[in-house]
C-alpha cells in the first residue's frame, strides 16, 4: 500500500507529455444539446445489453460542467487532454445537416483547453455511431466509410487549427470483434460475416479520413489500437494454437493492415471468405503513413481452446484468468505486458514512429468516505505501469506521452456506472466531482521535478 508514486516526473524525458483521457458518450450526456440518437442509446435500451438499463443520456453531465472538468485537469497538472467528438452530436443524421450547437460546444471546449495550457488531442470515433447509419448497416456498409471521412472533415475544418493531434478510431478491435462477434457492445452482433466486413471497412474508413485530413493539411494524425498480452493458458498444443489465433485477431490484424498493408495470414484464412469484394485494392490506402500510434493497455489474456467452432469454422477461444490480483473489472493486473507490447510493437511494426499510451488505468471499488476516496490500489497500478513505460523508453522505444484512463468515473459501457475508472470520483445523483487519492498523488508527482 503506497500513498504516493515511487516514479518521479524527472525520471521521464522533459518533453514527455502526461494527460488524461475520456470519451464523448461516456461523459457528456447524449440527451443534451440536440445530439442525434446513436446506436449506444438503442443498444442500452434493449434488454440484456447494459446492466440495469443504464445509458449515456446524462453520463457525467459534462455537457454542462465542462469548464469545471477542464479546471480539474489544469489543477492536476497534466499538459494534455484526450477527448472525443460525438458523430451524432455534430451530425444527428450521420450526414447532411450539421448541429451547430454541437460544433459550438466542441469549439468552446477546445478554446477552454488552450486557455488552461492543455493540448487538445481529438479522437473522432469513440463508438457513438448515429442511428441513421446503424440503420443502413453501420460498419458492414462501405457507404459509411465515405460518410466517416465527411464527418472527419467537418470536425477538423472547425477545430483543426487548435488541435495537437487527431485520431481516426479508438480501438478498432472493440468496434469490430467486441461489437460484431462477441455481441458485447453496440450493435451487439455475433456473426463472423459481420465482423469480417467491419474488420476491413473500419480500416478503410480510417484510410479515407486520413487522406481527407492530409488534404486539409492537418498534422499529427494517428489511430488508437487496444492490446492485450496474450499467452497460452497451459502448455498444450491446443492452447498454444488458440492463443496464437487470439493474439492475431487482437494484436496483429490492425497493425498488419496499417503498417504492412497486409493482414496476417493466419487470421486472414478465417476471414477472407467473408471480406467485402475487392478488399485487396483498399490495402494501399489503409497503410498510408501515420504520424504516431496510440496504444491502450489494460490487462493480459490466458487463452485455451474450446470444444466448438462457429458455423464458419472459427475455433472457439476461451479467455482465462491466472493467479494475479484483479481489478473491479476482474482483469488481471499485469504491468509487464505493457513493457513487452511496447517493445514488440516498435520492433515488429512501427520502428521510429512516435508512440503514445492513450489509455491505461483501472476500475476500483472506490467509496466516498467522509468526503474523500482512498484509492491506493490505483496509485500502485499506475506506478507499476509508469515503470514499464520508463524501461521501454530506456530501451529505445520512442514513447512520447501517457494518458491515464480516465479523468473521472463515467459510463463504463455495458457495465454501467459502478465500474469506476476515474482519478476523480463522480456522484451520479448530484454530479459532484471529488478528486481521489490517486489524483492528489499524481498531482504531487507532476509538480515535483
Ligand atoms: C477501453 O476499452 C475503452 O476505450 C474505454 O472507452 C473504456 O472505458 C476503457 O477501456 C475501460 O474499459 O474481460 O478479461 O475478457 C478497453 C478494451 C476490451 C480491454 C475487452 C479488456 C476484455 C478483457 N477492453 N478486454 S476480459
Amino acid at each position: 500500500r503506497q500513498p504516493h508514486f515511487t516514479v518521479k516526473r524527472s525520471d521521464f524525458p522533459e518533453d514527455f507529455t502526461f494527460g488524461t483521457s475520456t470519451s464523448a458518450y461516456q461523459i457528456e450526456g447524449s440527451a443534451f444539446g440536440s445530439c442525434g440518437p446513436c446506436h449506444w442509446d438503442s443498444f442500452a435500451a434493449a434488454p440484456g445489453n447494459v446492466v440495469r438499463y443504464e445509458n449515456g443520456s446524462k453520463a457525467c453531465d459534462h455537457y454542462h460542467r465542462w469548464d469545471g472538468d477542464l479546471d480539474l485537469m489544469q489543477q492536476l497538472g497534466v499538459s494534455a487532454y484526450r477527448f472525443s467528438t460525438s458523430w451524432a452530436r455534430i451530425l444527428p443524421e450521420g450526414r447532411g445537416q450539421v448541429n451547430e450547437e454541437g460544433l459550438d460546444f466542441y469549439d468552446k471546449l477546445v478554446d477552454g483547453m488552450l486557455e488552461r495550457g492543455l493540448q487538445p488531442n481529438l479522437t473522432l470515433y469513440h463508438w457513438e455511431l448515429p442511428n441513421a447509419l446503424s440503420d443502413i448497416g453501420g460498419w458492414r456498409n462501405r457507404d459509411v466509410t465515405d460518410l466517416f471521412a465527411d464527418y472527419a472533415e467537418i470536425v477538423v475544418k472547425r477545430l483543426g487549427d487548435r488541435l495537437s493531434s487527431v485520431v481516426t478510431f479508438n480501438e478498432p478491435w472493440c468496434v469490430t470483434w467486441y461489437s460484431h462477434f462477441h455481441g458485447a457492445h453496440a450493435p451487439g452482433l455475433r456473426d463472423i460475416r459481420a465482423v469480417s466486413r467491419a474488420a476491413h471497412l473500419v480500416p478503410v474508413a480510417h484510410g479515407k479520413a486520413l487522406a481527407a485530413l492530409r488534404a486539409l493539411g492537418q498534422k499529427d494524425l494517428g489511430i488508437v489500437l487496444n492490446f492485450e498480452h496474450v499467452s497460452p493458458f497451459d502448455e498444450s498444443h491446443a492452447s498454444k494454437t488458440a492463443a496464437k489465433l487470439t493474439e492475431g485477431i487482437y494484436n496483429r490484424w490492425f497493425l498488419g493492415g496499417l503498417f504492412k498493408g497486409a493482414y496476417p495470414d493466419d487470421v486472414l484464412a478465417y476471414l477472407e471468405p467473408h471480406l467485402p469484394e475487392g478488399w485487396q485494392q483498399d490495402m494501399e490506402s489503409i497503410k498510408a503513413p501515420l504520424d504516431w500510434l496510440g496504444i491502450n493497455y489494460y490487462t493480459r489474456n490466458l487463452v485455451s481452446a474450446g470444444e466448438t467452432e462457429d458455423d464458419a469454422g472459427l475455433p472457439e477461444m476461451i479467455g482465462n484468468k491466472g493467479p494475479l490480483p484483479r481489478t473491479e473489472m476482474d482483469w488481471e493486473v499485469y504491468p509487464e505486458g505493457l513493457g513487452y507490447l511496447l517493445n514488440w510493437i516498435k520492433d515488429t511494426y512501427t520502428g521510429d514512429l512516435p508512440l503514445a499510451i492513450t489509455e491505461n488505468g483501472m476500475a476500483n471499488n472506490d467509496k466516498l468516505v467522509n468526503g474523500s476516496v482512498d484509492d491506493q490500489e490505483r496509485i500502485a497500478f499506475l506506478d507499476a505501469h509508469f515503470k514499464q513505460a520508463l524501461s521501454a523508453i530506456e530501451n529505445g522505444v520512442p514513447l512520447k506521452a501517457y494518458f491515464v484512463w480516465s479523468l473521472m468515473d463515467n459510463f463504463e459501457w455495458a457495465l454501467g456506472y459502478d465500474k469506476r475508472f476515474g482519478l476523480v470520483h463522480v456522484d451520479f445523483d448530484s454530479y459532484k466531482r471529488t478528486p481521489k487519492a490517486s489524483y492528489h498523488a499524481l498531482q504531487a508527482m507532476l509538480d515535483k521535478s
